[in-house]
């Protein structure tokens, strides 16, 4: 007779669930890792399986167990069929389980790093976006804004602060939308054309004629064409000289209004161009009705572009003299403004679109003489890059839209001819930055390089942003455990995650379906496209439970947990240019033979 007992636990046995597979959805390059996470009920290993589309086993082996994963809330275990390189179909079997099919073969990130960068084409403001580059007529729509000739913000805003507007409308047409909303600002556009351009100069990817755009055929480079677009908006920012106007110096916390000091804003960039009111969902570019309006200007809106139009000025000197020379004109004034105005905090108190406020822009500034240093071999810049208080720290953190010092680092460590004394020590800095993302990555239930329990708004790209770190320290170190942690950047992102979700648009069985867009959003309005293959969300956040979908998870999520593929969702579903980018960087890089 078996006592009560046993029967029991055989009943809770047979009751529990299949163990839950999950694995990068576009699947794995032969020469590449490959690890699938299961989530289980079951701390003892389990035995796998690898089937091709015969049924014939081609691998097998048993679980490591990972113990009970914090970000996930589940019990881990981990499947290594690394050592399966012959390309197929196969599907992971396991303790009952079967995992969709999966390949392996060469090329599977060239579609991919093809569609994000093609997200930037469709981001575009000011021209119409065509059927023929945008990859038919669902994504075609009208241009957004073709004439933004704007003005300055005037009066008071909800702080109490009065700003005088400014003396003559500016002609910022272009530019990309950057995210969800139809706002173009500098800080984020910056990041963005900096990690586009970066990856030119790190890979060469996607010369001319290899992605759709209107550009192609013109013997420029594709990625190049993409970023330029940006770029120009981004010098039309700049404030022309001799241009005298009141600005916030210094923080000014608390809510009264601030207290604004005259000053020569010349050759600073303003802060932003975008919607005086929200605008509501759905909603195309070309019928967007609110007043568009310029913000002051601020150092990190200086500097970002000071460091891309520095960066820009050393790409296009060969290919296009005139515009190098405007950039780097641009990129000193600009520099020099923020040396004179080092504390011009963006005034973060307008409603009617992010505020991308920044109380620290010392990393900026390091980025920025990195930038100028590297162009122009000027000691001047090498002395604000030595004197930085970001030259000998330890960066723990991926680049992000307001930590810009590793950017910096990354060309300086990346870029051929950079004296040697400065590039070595680069060189130390970003490889000890990205063995720290390795040992975050092994200690990870889901083993990716990012450590903890705090997932960011736009954690995919902050994630991917990582694996631009790893890819940038094994480009100089040549050492495959680099290329590695970015595939497993790439495969969190692609489906290896606790909610089995693909964050990308047409790529994997559950992509990304309802962004947070006001264009792509077919939820709200079934006329209306989803997102074009290549759109990445901004993912898992449990730091700002900001919007209504979130806000019913408060508490109740773990942190890979905290996340809904609903339009709704801001805070956990929009896309943006700072997520897109890495997303084209890591994809375009992982496309490269290993050997490079
Ligand atoms: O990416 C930004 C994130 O770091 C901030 O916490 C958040 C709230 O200020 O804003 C995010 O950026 C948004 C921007 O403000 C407006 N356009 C959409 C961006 C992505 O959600």
């Amino acid at each position: 007779m078996i006592p009560f007992a046993s029967i029991a636990l055989l009943a809770v046995a047979a009751q529990s669930p299949p163990p839950a597979i999950h694995l990068n959805q576009i699947g794995f390059l032969p020469d590449g890792p490959k690890r699938a996470i299961v989530a289980t009920n079951s701390d003892a290993p389990l035995d796998w399986r690898v089937v091709d589309t015969a049924g014939k086993v081609v691998a097998s082996g048993r679980t490591q167990p990972g113990g009970t994963d914090e970000a996930s809330g589940d019990r881990v275990q981990i499947v290594d069929f690394s050592t399966l390189a012959a390309p197929g179909e196969y599907r992971l079997a396991i303790a009952g389980a079967e995992s969709r099919s999966f390949a392996i073969r060469p090329g599977l990130y060239g579609p991919l790093a093809k569609g994000a960068l093609n997200f930037f084409y469709q981001q575009r403001a000011g021209v119409p976006i065509e059927a023929r580059y945008a990859g038919g007529d669902r994504w075609a729509r009208p241009a957004g804004h073709p004439r933004e000739v704007a003005t300055c913000f005037k009066g008071r805003d909800p702080r109490g602060t009065d700003w005088p507007g400014c003396a003559d409308p500016v002609d910022v047409t272009g530019g990309w939308y950057d995210a969800g909303d139809h706002g173009k600002y500098v800080v984020n556009g910056g990041i963005a054309v900096w990690t586009l351009l970066n990856l030119h100069e790190v890979t060469g990817a996607f010369p001319d004629k290899s992605a759709a755009l209107p550009e192609a055929g013109n013997g420029v480079s594709d990625l190049l064409d993409e970023a330029r677009y940006e770029l120009e908006f981004l010098l039309k920012m700049q404030v022309p000289e001799g241009t005298r106007t009141p600005l916030p110096i210094g923080h000014q916390r608390g809510g009264g209004a601030m207290n604004p000091t005259m000053v020569d804003a010349g050759g600073m960039a303003h802060h932003k161009i975008a919607d005086a009111n929200w605008t509501g969902l759905p909603m195309r570019p070309a019928d967007d009705r609110e007043a568009r309006l310029l913000y002051p200007p601020s150092t990190a809106a200086t500097l970002n572009l000071a460091a891309v139009a520095a960066q820009g000025a050393r790409i296009w000197a060969k290919i296009d003299p005139a515009f190098a020379a405007k950039c780097l004109d641009a990129a000193k004034r600009a520099f020099a403004a923020a040396e004179r105005n080092p504390e011009v905090y963006a005034a973060t108190a307008f409603t009617g679109s992010g505020s991308y406020g920044d109380g620290d822009v010392s990393d900026e500034l390091f980025w920025t003489a990195a930038e100028l240093f590297a162009t122009t071999g000027d000691p001047a810049y090498r002395t604000a890059l030595t004197r930085s208080p970001h030259w000998n720290d330890t960066p723990d953190r991926e680049p992000s839209w307001g930590g810009t010092a590793t950017l910096g680092t990354i060309t300086l460590a990346t870029l051929p001819g950079i004296d040697p004394a400065i590039g070595t020590h680069e060189r130390t800095r970003i490889t000890a930055l990205a063995d720290r993302f390795l040992a975050d990555r092994d200690r990870a239930g889901y083993r990716l390089p990012y450590g903890g329990t705090r997932y960011p708004w736009g954690s995919n790209g902050a994630i991917l942003n990582r694996g631009v770190v790893l890819g940038a320290a094994h480009k100089v170190t040549g050492d495959a455990k680099y290329r590695a942690g970015m595939i497993d950047a790439a495969d969190y992102v692609l489906g290896r995650n606790p909610i089995n979700q693909s964050y990308v648009a047409g790529f994997g069985w559950k992509p990304l379906a309802n962004p947070h867009h006001r264009f792509w959003a077919p939820s709200l309005d079934p006329s209306l496209p989803g997102p074009p293959p290549g759109t990445l969300s901004g993912g898992a956040n449990n730091t700002a439970f900001a919007d209504p979908v979130a806000r019913q998870s408060e508490g109740k999520c773990a942190a890979q947990r905290c996340y809904a593929d609903d339009v709704r969702a801001f805070a956990w579903n929009e896309v943006a240019v700072n997520w897109n980018a890495p997303l084209v960087w890591v994809a375009a890089y992982l496309d490269r033979p290993a050997a490079q």
